[in-house]
């Protein structure tokens, strides 16, 4: 048993001109692939830590053989991270969160802007390849943090909700080296009702 690349939730083109289709192709059949290769080789003699849950690997890197332990937090988090990233965008996304996520946000952050300003502010200063998230912390308090490479927030206790790739291959070929013309763009394309649904699934359970 293999690790599979998950399908993408929409064409190539579907988030123009916000993410252009050349940029969705590349990351998508090229990046997102190659972590899910990579991730199957590093596995391929370790037969108990093939097709897994990743969120339960990441959850507990140490708990992981040293052998493969970089390559699953690499490679599986890359995997699981750009799954994740897929489903938080959506053609005709954008706009402001209803339910329970949005009242949680004007909760702690005052109002949407001051989210958004937050949260791009953070993104911005990723300093290299990473990505911004807004997570819950282990009191299931809101907050907005930024990780390198593909870490994800599970692996230092914090549960995502909504993250952002701010690798420059996410948005080199449109952008150039204008990663704040990426973040402001990509704020067009969030899939709220996802990121709603991950909210309520942490609160819920
Ligand atoms: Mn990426």
């Amino acid at each position: 048993m293999t690790y599979k690349l998950s399908p993408l939730p929409y064409a190539y083109d579907a988030l123009e001109p916000y993410i252009d289709a050349r940029t969705m192709e590349i990351h998508y059949t090229k990046h997102h692939q190659g972590y899910v290769n990579n991730l199957n080789v590093a596995v391929q003699e370790y037969k108990e830590f093939q097709n897994r849950d990743l969120r339960e690997l990441l959850k507990d890197l140490n708990a992981l053989p040293d052998p493969i332990r970089t390559a699953i937090r690499n490679y599986g988090g890359g995997d699981f991270n750009h799954t994740m990233f897929w489903s938080l965008m959506k053609k005709n996304g954008g706009g402001q969160p209803n339910g329970k996520l949005g009242q949680a946000i004007h909760k702690v952050f005052q109002n949407f802007d001051h989210f958004q300003d937050e949260f791009n502010a953070v993104a911005k200063s990723v300093f290299g390849s990473g990505w911004a998230w807004l997570c819950l912390d282990a009191n299931g308090k809101l907050l907005i943090i930024s990780s390198y490479n593909q870490d994800n927030p599970i692996s230092k206790g914090y549960h995502p909700i909504l993250g952002l790739d701010v690798w420059e291959h996410a948005y080199y070929l449109k952008y150039e080296n204008r990663r704040p013309d990426y973040i402001n763009a990509w704020w067009h394309v969030i899939n709220w009702d996802q990121a709603e649904e991950n909210y309520r699934a942490l609160i819920e359970k």
